[in-house]
């Protein structure tokens, strides 16, 4: 017998790893069926789903624990991704493309009877995010597996993930999204590694053991965190990096007592208390209102997280924190998990001892902070009062880093006692308020924007004044999306094709999409381009006839606009654009007619009445429109339930034009105009976020630019007058007309006066009106260029061609350069 490995045997593992010829497949296939899940070959998909996810696990096993032991090699430098969102999507279809398995375990599928695409259909999404912040932490998970770099995401298992919207009558309805109901093939629980959480109590002042004042937080109500460790593969390179969830848990199972003397449902309240803290993932994408429950979830995110980098530290070093800070750094998503901050301060002085000197330079040397948002409403700030019941201890230490801060302003701009103010992490008022977004920057050493427009609005508006402090903090990093989900496994079609060319590299290597561009103008290559296109809009449009029941003709222009109902992102110009295109039929003026259909999806917070409103204007448009006789086909409006990322899957291929039209300098970045790129769909949109780069990188004629400049918004606003704009347009008076007198709400008046009111207002802060007509006049570019098929799959073409620098890869490979700094870790060889 060999003797049992120290390091890493790599001959070992190989002979570990499991076959995966088809026949080995099938056989483990049929064991999981029969032998583990009590089921039969003919039983419902449900369980051929789950016994091939077991399958394709056992798969990834061997290269996971592997991973982790590189990983966990002396001197390896870390970065941790805590994010309040991962927007995963289905797991499988991604580990088969990952582990180069798609044809053998469609060839066994295939052996047994049973379609591979059915089953893998079967997988409900894990909707754990909102929308584009969570779907980003998604898509940077993947590329970090892929450019093996040792990065562990630290996330929260909610039970419901984002809700399930269902349409009624035109309007949305919330239904709870159970997802974990059937169990989840793709975690494995590690009670081992559970944390204790605190929260309330108060704090003493206490004489240690070695003579020294520290505080003591006392008397607290606790909760155990559970983690779950979810499987990311890396793109055929061996590399199995973990996101690791946690999920909140009693710390007993029941007060004893309680259930002694009869009281059962009493002595299950503890427990169920508990448990609450991580049941159900906040709906909301904008603005968040100070709600107990939530600042719960992040702080036992945050303290999780730090817990259990501090016990794997210690395990390697010991106590000795002096060498924490080269090996360690935390990625902050957003402000949300910005308790990090105080917590590891909390953690290195009140439970390893440091002073407040050491933890503060570890602290500040170790926290690195992604700003998603410009909007104002959207920077999340905490009650003062809040924070004092539920987290009393963490308070004291936000307002020591906050009054060593503004002694740093003071001296840096002594006398400037209003920029004192305004920059305090603590906002004066009647309720003073925490300004998550001032201590993640005073606590970070990186600060960043996710497009370049957005980065430069922010050091030179939002965050001007600690960019006057701190310039060398502040820095871009554009988002992207990973081309293995977006493009390999979202359009085998293109994908087929693009190999055939150019060879296989691409998905690893997307810079390497380029190489397309020089068959731009080939007419073979744009034939079978056109037909890849055609047969992707054919499966979009029955997707479209299945959930909609209204029918998309393939010759039509497919339009798209699919994203979180927001007022800023501004479906309402969309539905404008529908509506004028309604009424030039209606009138007749439908010379050169370029026929269109419109979809449009995306969820609404269940709060946020203006953006229901705006989806049952879309339904009730739609309704008008696909049953008028004398549209004939002309024009189709549909609004697809339920948007999520495995929906996204089949629009972003079958789309032609996609919709990316906010109000400039609001969008951050944006990241599904990403996604439309990669297919080969063409952009109409404004100057914002990262359209910019998409438009600098495809160049202006394959772009459809329109609207006013971010600079010019803001001078626009002080003499925005919506009603001359309605006066001298007559196109736009016509929809205001049809929208007012009630056509598209007969029995249901005046539900739409919210709605045409805030068009209608001259301080509606996205200035709908102001880009109507050069978004109409955009539009009929876009319908004249359509007609001409050659050119416009030339141009759908070069959109791909050009969209190598939106790959995640790029992205990460930037933060890891300017921030994170990680050795690549290579496993043994890839089997590229
Ligand atoms: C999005 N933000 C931006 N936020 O809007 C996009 O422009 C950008 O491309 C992506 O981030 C990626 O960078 C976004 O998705 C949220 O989902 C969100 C969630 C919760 C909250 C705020 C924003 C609360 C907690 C403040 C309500």
């Amino acid at each position: 017998m060999p003797s049992v490995p120290t390091g890493c045997n790599e001959e070992l593992f190989e002979a570990a790893r499991l076959s995966s010829d088809s026949g080995a497949i099938a056989r483990d296939f049929q064991r999981y069926l029969t032998q583990h899940l009590g089921r039969f070959i003919g039983c419902v998909p449900l369980y051929q789903y789950e016994a091939l996810a077991l399958t394709i696990r056992d798969r990834v096993m061997t290269d996971w624990r592997n991973t982790w032991r590189r990983y966990d090699e002396p001197g390896v430098r870390r970065a941790y991704y805590l994010s309040l969102e991962f927007l995963i999507g289905r797991s499988l279809g991604n580990h088969i493309l990952n582990l180069g398995l798609d044809h053998e375990t469609a060839e066994a599928m295939h052996r047994l009877a049973l379609n591979l695409e059915e089953i893998m259909s079967e997988e409900v999404d894990a909707g754990l995010g909102n929308g584009g912040l969570g779907r980003l932490a998604a898509c940077f998970m993947d590329s970090c597996a892929c450019l093996q770099l040792p990065v562990i995401g630290y996330g929260i298992r909610y039970q419901y993930g984002m809700f399930r919207q269902e349409i009624e009558n035109g309007f949305q309805v919330e239904e709870p999204d159970h997802w974990l109901r059937d169990g989840n093939p793709w975690e494995l629980e590690r009670p081992e590694f559970k944390n204790l959480i605190r929260f309330g109590g108060r704090v003493e002042g206490v004489t240690d053991s070695q003579g020294k004042r520290r505080s003591a937080w006392v008397d607290t109500t606790d909760v155990l965190a559970i983690p779950y460790d979810v499987p990311i593969s890396g793109h055929k390179n061996h590399t199995v990096n973990t996101l690791r969830l946690w999920s909140a848990s009693a710390t007993s199972d029941f007060n004893l007592d309680d259930f002694n003397a009869g009281s059962y449902a009493e002595a299950l309240e503890a427990k169920t208390n508990a448990e609450h803290i991580t049941m159900v993932l906040y709906p909301n994408d904008v603005s968040e209102n100070g709600k107990e429950l939530r600042l719960k979830q992040q702080y036992f995110l945050a303290s999780a997280s730090l817990q259990d980098v501090l016990r794997m530290w210690e395990l390697s070093a010991g106590r000795d924190y002096r060498d924490f800070k080269a090996q360690n750094v935390f990625h902050l998503n957003d402000t949300h998990p910005t308790i990090a901050v105080a917590e590891l301060m909390r953690l290195l002085m009140d439970e390893k001892g440091l002073d407040w000197g050491q933890a503060w330079d570890i602290t500040s040397h170790c926290m690195a902070y992604t700003n998603h948002t410009l909007l104002p409403e959207a920077l999340e700030k905490w009650p003062v009062a809040l924070f004092e019941s539920l987290l009393p201890r963490l308070l004291q230490i936000i307002f020591e880093i906050n009054a060593r801060f503004l002694r740093l302003v003071a001296m840096k701009w002594p006398g400037q006692t209003q920029r004192q103010r305004r920059m305090s992490i603590i906002e004066e008022g009647d309720t003073k308020q925490v300004r998550m977004a001032y201590l993640a920057i005073v606590g970070s050493f990186s600060v960043n924007g996710v497009a370049a427009l957005h980065s430069r609005l922010l050091s030179g508006g939002l965050f001007r004044d600690f960019y006057e402090l701190w310039p060398e903090k502040f820095n871009n990093k554009t988002n992207g999306v990973t081309p293995r989900r977006w493009v390999a496994y979202a359009n085998p079609g293109m994908s087929a094709l693009i190999t055939e060319k150019i060879g296989p590299d691409w998905v690893h290597d997307y810079a390497k999409i380029a190489a397309i561009a020089k068959h731009a103008e080939d007419a073979g290559f744009k034939q079978r381009w056109h037909e890849v296109k055609q047969a992707n809009k054919q499966r979009l449009a029955d997707m479209v006839r299945h959930y909609c029941q209204v029918e998309f003709d393939t010759e039509a222009l497919f339009d798209v606009q699919v994203k979180r109902i927001h007022e800023y992102k501004r479906q309402l110009l969309n539905v404008l654009h529908a509506i004028h295109l309604y009424d030039r039929i209606k009138r007749g003026d439908i010379g050169h007619w370029t026929r269109r259909c419109i979809l449009i999806g995306g969820k609404a917070a269940p709060g946020y009445r203006m953006a229901k409103n705006i989806i049952k204007l879309i339904n009730n448009v739609a309704e008008v429109v696909n049953n008028d006789p004398q549209v004939n086909g002309l024009l189709k409006l549909a609004f697809i339930p339920n948007y999520g990322v495995s929906k996204m899957e089949v629009i972003c291929p079958g789309t032609d034009l996609s919709e990316q039209i906010s109000t400039a300098g609001k969008e951050a970045s944006g990241t599904g105009n990403m996604k439309f790129m990669m297919n080969g769909a063409i952009t109409i949109g404004t100057y914002d976020g990262a359209n910019i780069e998409i438009m600098e990188a495809v160049g202006e004629g394959n772009y459809f630019l329109f609207g006013l400049h971010a600079e010019e918004v803001d001078r626009e606003r002080a003499s925005y007058d919506p009603a001359r704009l309605i006066g001298q347009d007559e196109d736009l008076g016509r929809v205001m007309h049809l929208l007012r007198c009630g056509h598209f709400s007969t029995f249901e008046s005046n539900i739409f006066d919210e709605v045409i009111g805030s068009l209608e207002n001259p301080r509606d802060p996205w200035l709908t009106l102001a880009d109507f007509r050069s978004y109409i006049d955009a539009q009929e570019q876009v319908s004249r260029a359509y007609q001409k098929r050659e050119r416009w799959v030339a141009m759908s073409i070069s959109n791909t061609a050009c969209s190598g620098y939106f790959s995640t890869d790029r992205t990460i490979s930037e933060y890891n350069k300017g921030i994170w700094k990680l050795q690549t870790r290579p496993l043994d060889q890839p089997s590229r």
